[in-house]
């Protein structure tokens, strides 16, 4: 057992630092083994306060301090392993460093370390800290220069932020570069790159005529597959410019990738780090997801340049600050890039798979948090995603011309500095003259509000009466919850699918389309002039983060199915078709007339010819077995494989001709091309295929290895190989060996390997990872690697991971546990899956609780667990 229990930090014990730092000079020595780290920091008192000075430093090997040029006697400072407290110190001063660290030996990948024998850095959060004695916190801004010296041939190039200001050869094989960034930034943002890397350069002519030039840094040979990186990031400066008026800084941005890395991407000054499944791509190795997702991820780490670097967060209680907002930039990127509606169903669809859990579990916080033991488990779904729906209610709420006058006005009055999601909301206020503390709450209350609609029609005064209805469950903390003021887009369909149109009780214009916004627990709309019955399409868009539930019969969704105009709608009304009669088979009551009939709507919604195919391929998606999971109490994650397994056979059997003469018509000749309308194609082809795999008769057998055998890039390998995987037996078993020998020398490619395999539907799918464990590829060091087999395993297969022996979740915590030892960070990743132990069968929910109660137990474990594990136990 653990001895001392952590202490939380919280966001009312918030004080200004004690100290300013001016200005930074680093010195690197770099060496694998023992960096050495000199630093000059210019300090002044903040305030008067007689309080030491105090600069946090994690287990840094200490050479040397000195003030204003003088060596301090030893018994003038302190040194703990998280910290160097000098008491005495005059207002301003210029105080000198030396430390020694070992970024070879550093397998967290958190501060300086190594990876393919290159150095790099991560600092966001507290990485810095692991590097030199700083006031390691956001709201400390200062000006960087640092100068690297390395060993020239293993490390020929020297990377830092802004501009490089001076290089050269020195004496015994060694040479240095200097780099001075301009602009004040907290030390999170500080970066560090250095080694043997091509480079791939291009350049940028900003609106005001500027050229910058682009630079990104790859594994040698790698440059070619950077090409759609750089093209996003071209994109990405031209649409900030238009969409937000936001121009680039610095003479030079760069990106390197590396394969190490814990989290996706680093937004690092002038200096992104990615981690390289989000920058390298082509059509032989990369799917059309990962295209998809280096442009948003390319286009996310440069907005961050203004949300979150121009104007970055006071304290980590801020994140969402910059991570919301950055993430609803990235996604109205991507939006105008690929397509909005299609765009907003995947979104969301994110959304429900990752946020919605955490909501519901003991994990659910809110997305301003008020306490943490470690900022690192805040990198999280609620803050990221559901932080970025925040910011579109806002812009619902305002209007997109009054939210890009808030945008503006926080541009221009917080450039240069760390502030708060108050100040932020603030500036729409002000802009708008509108009152937006209520609003506020959806930054403070936890949890996902159960949004009920009840519609009755009064037809002979051609009359809608609305209620609509708002609850939000009791989350860890926060027992009472109060109404949020909820934006809902609707309109009215008759029952031919005809848009009728209304007047809403008190306007006079009749409209096909409004938005309301619910701030009470309950509330009733009257519309008038409406003609006849209608179906009530709300919630458009999915215009709040919330779960909707209508008692309207499912007619009227198979209405919207066939003709809602807010096309967002019209594949949630598929989505709730398919759950209800999923939900209705797992608690043994199928609906077979139903199933048959929405078999029937499927196949006529995937005849519409003026349905875009990426559109159609998200329609025959059905709803994943973990958001099936969430909505059921208790959760039986055998019985939702099986009925969701049958409705997609029947579908498959029902729609077969179809199926297949729909994947036979959309096989792709010609050039490959990376464009949202091909990727769309064989989106959908690819959903053909996958449905047919439900019906595993050698028709579609053979269909799938045909498939995978012709495949001419990456995206039908992998739906060829996916499809096969859910059939199982010889011929899955060949492809993957196939596959192997294939795509052996490519980590990004055998990561995929790794994860499909986890996600095995076969009785004996945990037999196979733990196979897998020992296989001379897998290395749990890196987390691309661990991730794809045992996060995907826990998060991606829900059938096996919950098996009623419990050996799914106790091969978990080992996983857990392990890691643990290294590399925190990725380890407290994976705790998420044993989190939601109360939403499931009670014996399934005691197992999964055993293995929690067994890694709080354990010695030595680290605080990021151990803040996850025990809140899980709570
Ligand atoms: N700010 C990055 C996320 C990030 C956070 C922590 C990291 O290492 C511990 C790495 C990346 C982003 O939003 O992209
Ligand atoms: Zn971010």
């Amino acid at each position: 057992m653990r001895t001392e229990t952590p202490q939380p930090i919280r966001l009312s014990d918030y004080r200004p630092p004690a100290f300013l730092v001016d200005e930074v000079h680093l010195d690197f020595q770099l060496e694998p083994n023992a960096t050495r780290v000199r630093s000059r920091l210019t300090l002044r008192r903040n305030g008067e306060h007689a309080e030491p000075l105090r600069l946090d430093g994690v287990r840094l090997k200490p050479v040397s301090v000195a003030i204003d040029g003088r060596p301090l006697a030893e018994d003038a400072y302190a040194i703990t392993p998280e910290d160097l407290t000098i008491a005495s110190v005059p207002d301003a001063f210029v105080l000198e460093t030396e430390v020694e660290i070992d970024p070879e030996g550093n397998k967290a990948l958190e501060g300086l370390y190594m990876s393919g024998g290159r150095f790099c850095s991560q600092c966001e959060a507290e990485g810095f800290r692991k590097i030199t004695w700083f006031p390691d916190r956001p709201d400390v801004l200062a000006r960087y220069t640092v100068r690297i010296e390395a060993d020239q041939a293993a490390f020929p190039r020297l990377l830092s932020n802004g501009n490089l200001t001076q290089s050269g050869a020195l004496a015994g094989g060694r040479h240095f570069a200097i780099w001075t960034d301009p602009f004040p930034k907290p030390c999170y943002l500080f970066a560090l790159v250095a080694g043997e890397l091509d480079e791939l350069a291009d350049s940028f002519v900003t609106m005001s005529g500027r050229q910058v030039e682009l630079r990104i840094y790859v594994d040698p040979g790698m440059a070619q597959r950077a090409l759609y990186a750089m093209d996003s990031l071209k994109r990405s400066m031209k649409w900030d410019e238009e969409t937000f008026g936001r121009e680039y800084d610095l003479d030079l941005f760069m990106i390197v990738a590396v394969r190490d890395f814990n989290f996706g991407a680093m937004e690092n000054k002038g200096l992104n780090v990615f981690n390289s499944s989000l920058l390298l791509a082509d059509p032989e190795t990369a799917t059309d997801f990962d295209y998809e997702r280096i442009e948003g991820v390319v286009a996310h780490e440069y907005f961050h340049n203004w949300t979150g670097n121009r104007i970055t967060c006071r304290d980590w209680f801020q994140l969402c600050l910059k991570e919301g907002l950055t993430v609803f930039r990235d996604q109205s990127f991507s939006g105008d890039m690929r397509g909005a509606v299609v765009q907003r169903i995947k979104d969301v669809k994110a959304l429900r798979a990752r946020q919605f859990p955490e909501d519901a579990g003991p994990l659910a916080h809110q997305v301003r948090p008020s306490s943490y033991l470690k900022i690192d488990n805040f990198y999280t779904a609620t803050i990221y995603e559901k932080g970025a729906e925040v910011i579109r209610m806002l812009k619902t709420i305002l209007g997109a011309e009054m939210f890009r006058k808030g945008m503006d006005l926080y541009f221009e009055r917080w450039d240069g500095h760390a502030t708060t999601v108050e100040a932020f909301i603030q500036c729409f206020a002000d802009v708008s003259g509108k009152d937006l503390s209520a609003f506020f709450a959806w930054y403070e209350q936890a949890g996902t509000p159960k949004l009920e609609v009840d519609a009755a029609y009064d037809a002979e005064a051609k009359a809608l009466e609305l209620t609509l209805s708002q609850a939000t469950a009791p989350t860890p903390g926060q027992p009472d919850k109060q109404p949020l003021p909820l934006p809902v887009a609707l309109g009215l369909l008759d029952l031919d699918g005809e848009v009728l149109s209304f007047r809403q009780e008190g306007t006079l214009a009749p409209a096909t389309e409004a938005v309301v916004v619910l701030d009470q627990a309950r509330q009733t709309l009257r519309f008038e002039g409406v003609a006849s019955e209608p179906a009530v399409s709300v919630l458009r868009g999915f215009s709040a983060p919330v779960r909707v539930v209508s008692a309207a019969p499912a007619k009227h969704r198979y209405v919207q199915l066939a003709a809602d105009p807010d096309l967002f709608n019209r594949w949630e009304a598929g989505q709730d078709l398919a759950r209800d009669l999923i939900l209705a088979r797992a608690a043994g009551e199928p609906d077979e007339v139903g199933e048959e009939r929405f078999a029937e709507a499927m196949g006529r919604a995937l005849n519409d010819q003026a349905a875009e195919p990426a559109f159609k391929a998200l329609l025959l998606s059905l709803p994943s077995e973990s958001d099936l999971a969430v909505i059921s109490a208790p959760a039986d994650p055998a019985a939702i494989r099986e009925a969701r397994e049958s409705l997609r056979a029947r579908l498959a059997i029902h729609l077969g001709d179809q199926l297949r003469r729909l994947h036979g018509g959309l096989q792709e000749a010609g050039e490959f091309s990376a464009s949202a309308e091909a990727a769309g194609r064989r989106a959908l082809r690819n959903a053909a295929l996958e449905l047919l795999a439900a019906d595993p008769r050698a028709i579609n057998v053979d269909r799938a290895v045909g498939h995978f055998q012709a495949a001419g890039n990456m995206t039908d390998a992998m739906g060829g190989l996916a499809a096969l995987m859910l059939m199982g037996g010889e011929p899955f078993e060949q492809a993957l060996t196939a596959f192997y020998e294939r795509w052996k020398a490519e980590p990004l490619v055998i990561d995929k390997w790794f994860a499909v395999q986890a996600r095995s539907p076969s009785e004996d799918a945990l037999g196979r990872v733990l196979g897998l464990t020992t296989h001379p590829d897998f290395d749990a060091k890196n987390p691309n690697r661990f991730r794809a087999l045992v996060g995907t395993f826990a998060a991606g297969n829900p059938a096996r991971f919950h098996d009623p022996s419990g050996d799914g979740y106790r091969f978990l915590a080992d996983q857990i546990l392990a890691v643990d030892g290294f590399n925190p960070m990725t380890a407290a990743r994976l705790v998420e899956p044993l989190g939601g132990w109360r939403r499931y069968r009670p014996e399934l929910g005691a197992l999964m609780r055993a293995q929690l109660e067994r890694i709080v137990a354990t010695e030595g474990l680290s605080k990021n667990v151990f803040e996850l594990a025990s809140r899980a136990l709570e």
